[in-house]
């Protein structure tokens, strides 16, 4: 598709029109996750600058450093339907940063707050209890998993990936979207490869529009607009089955709560 057709196509998007209606499903929350300064928030700055039709103007701070400057899971609308959520970085993807991520892949966490890392047993009980006074049935969550092909996957990293995209994906029913930044300055086939070789079944490469460069091409219009379609493919075929928000948020909770026992009788 060209350009003007999928920008159309996924700026006019309705859960509505999905094949069996909207389902109780309200917006498709485009969950990021991945280490410290992979470009997550320039991510989101680069949707934003396709989407809309103003001159480059960051909303995401984005900056040159070792990463560790977003805090937040700070939401940011696409369109109607579509919603961008930036995240904190993880440093190690340990089981304490992972807890967090998968509580917010679960929707149990609420948006535009600080991300903390090290919640304990108790602490994240707490929260699923306060996150059932307003449950949150009708975000459509996908996992979004960002990594710059400027890094080097080390060894012990591959094993753990494995495990938390599975996990990602039993919790979602989507396997997350890979998407490899700085595919310009980076070895990007081997990359591809890993990935491959982790189960990824989407991994699209991008070069991230930044302050430095914003200069508008087709090419890297496409990358960001093909991002997204294939977030509405997953949702799509995913709302082709007859879907129970209410069912599957309790199938979530209870993944969660194995995994924060599991985690900590471990420690
Ligand atoms: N050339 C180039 N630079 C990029 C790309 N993606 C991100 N950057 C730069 O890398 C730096 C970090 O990017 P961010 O978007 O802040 O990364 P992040 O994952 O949000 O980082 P934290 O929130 O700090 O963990 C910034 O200086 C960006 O301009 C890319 O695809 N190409
Ligand atoms: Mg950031």
């Amino acid at each position: 598709m060209e350009v003007d057709k999928l920008k159309e196509y996924i700026t006019s998007y309705s859960l509505n029109n999905c094949v069996r209606g909207s389902q109780g499903y309200t917006r498709v929350l485009m969950q990021l996750f991945g280490f410290l300064g992979h470009g997550k928030s320039s991510l989101i700055n680069s949707c934003k600058y396709v989407l809309g039709d103003k001159a480059y103007t960051p909303c995401a701070q984005a900056a040159p450093a070792d990463g560790g400057l977003t805090m937040e899971r700070r939401a940011y609308p696409l369109t109607d339907t579509i919603t961008m959520v930036d995240n904190r970085g993880c440093s190690t993807m340990n089981s304490f940063e992972m807890g967090e991520v998968y509580a917010q892949l679960g929707n149990f966490l609420p948006l535009n707050e600080q991300v903390e890392w090290t919640k304990e047993y108790e602490d994240m009980i707490c929260q699923l209890e306060d996150a059932d006074v307003e449950p949150n049935f009708t975000d459509f969550i996908v996992p979004i998993f960002v990594y710059s092909a400027r890094k080097d996957v080390a060894d012990k990293e591959v094993e753990e990936m494995k495990t938390i995209f599975k996990n990602c994906r039993d919790l979602t029913g989507i396997y997350p979207i890979i998407v490899l930044t700085n595919k310009t300055s980076g070895n990007f086939s081997r990359l591809r490869d890993i990935f491959e070789g982790l189960g990824a079944e989407e991994i699209l490469a991008v070069e991230n529009y930044t302050e430095e460069d914003h200069v508008k091409t087709r090419g890297r219009h496409m990358q960001f607009l093909k991002l997204i379609h294939k977030v509405l493919e997953d949702v799509n075929f995913r709302m082709q089955e007859e879907r129970n928000p209410r069912k599957e948020r309790a199938e979530r909770k209870k993944f969660l709560l194995k995994f924060v026992h599991n985690r900590d009788t471990k420690q």
